[in-house]
């Protein structure tokens, strides 16, 4: 037994502060985007820029997949997958992305040549990508840790976009609704997992890493953002 060990409520408690201090919630064009202040232009790009985070979760949640050694898990993960590739009966998070692009103005064809994406925002997702790929797959499942702060985000997010942002039609807002469900099941069993599988201390340090990482991705994604579309400080 590593006598170094956290307790599952020590681990959480380190889980959770990484966000605290990190999540992109108060990055300065989160927070001017949730304050009504961004213009359209600034709106459109987060929206377009998202989209290519957004098109690589299912592919970094089949690198995930091919590694979860338990049939359990796989029955549980792939429904990540689902959840954005969607099926017969649900066009999935992915269509929804480029719905809302339209709903605010972006054609779907400039979503998807991914015209507006900048070369800081395709690092930082494909750093992610690659992040899960070459990590062990305990250590992949924590870096998605981040979802235990979206739901909060994206249910103020939806109230945000119907007061602030009128212009943007109603209907493709319906991603995050989808998200209000989808974050919580997922960031449940990605927590289950992380705690079961994380065995010494070693691999918890390695775990909360692993989120730092991620918020590190969301940040500099909006860094980027901020250095072309310019909202005010950048001091973080
Ligand atoms: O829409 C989001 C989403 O599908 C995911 C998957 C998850 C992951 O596996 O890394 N993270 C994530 C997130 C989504 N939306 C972000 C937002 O602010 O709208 C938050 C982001 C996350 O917190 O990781």
């Amino acid at each position: 037994m590593d006598s170094n060990l956290l307790s599952n409520e020590q681990f959480i408690a380190r889980l959770r502060h990484v966000g605290e201090e990190h999540y992109h919630d108060k990055h300065p064009y989160h927070i001017a985007m949730h304050e009504g202040k961004l213009s359209p232009v600034q709106l459109r790009a987060w929206i377009a820029n998202r989209f290519y985070y957004q098109k690589n979760i299912p592919v970094k949640d089949a690198i995930i997949l091919s590694k979860l050694p338990s049939r359990e898990d796989r029955r549980e993960w792939i429904q990540r997958i689902i959840d954005h590739d969607g099926r017969e009966s649900n066009a999935g998070g992915i269509e929804a992305w480029i719905r809302l692009g339209e709903a605010a103005g972006i054609p779907r064809d400039e979503m998807l040549d991914e015209r507006h994406v900048l070369p800081a925002v395709r690092f930082a997702v494909d750093a992610y990508v690659n992040f899960c790929r070459l990590e062990p797959w305990h250590i992949a499942v924590a870096s998605s840790l981040t979802e235990l702060f979206a739901p909060t985000l994206v249910s103020k997010r939806i109230g945000v976009f119907e007061q602030l942002y009128p212009w943007i039609r109603p209907e493709g807002l319906a991603y995050f609704q989808a998200r209000l469900t989808q974050a919580p099941r997922d960031a449940d069993h990605g927590l289950s997992i992380v705690l079961r599988e994380c065995r010494d201390r070693g691999d918890q340090e390695q775990a909360i890493g692993a989120l730092r990482f991620k918020c590190d991705v969301l940040w500099a994604l909006l860094d980027a953002l901020s250095l072309s579309f310019p909202v005010g400080d950048y001091g973080r």
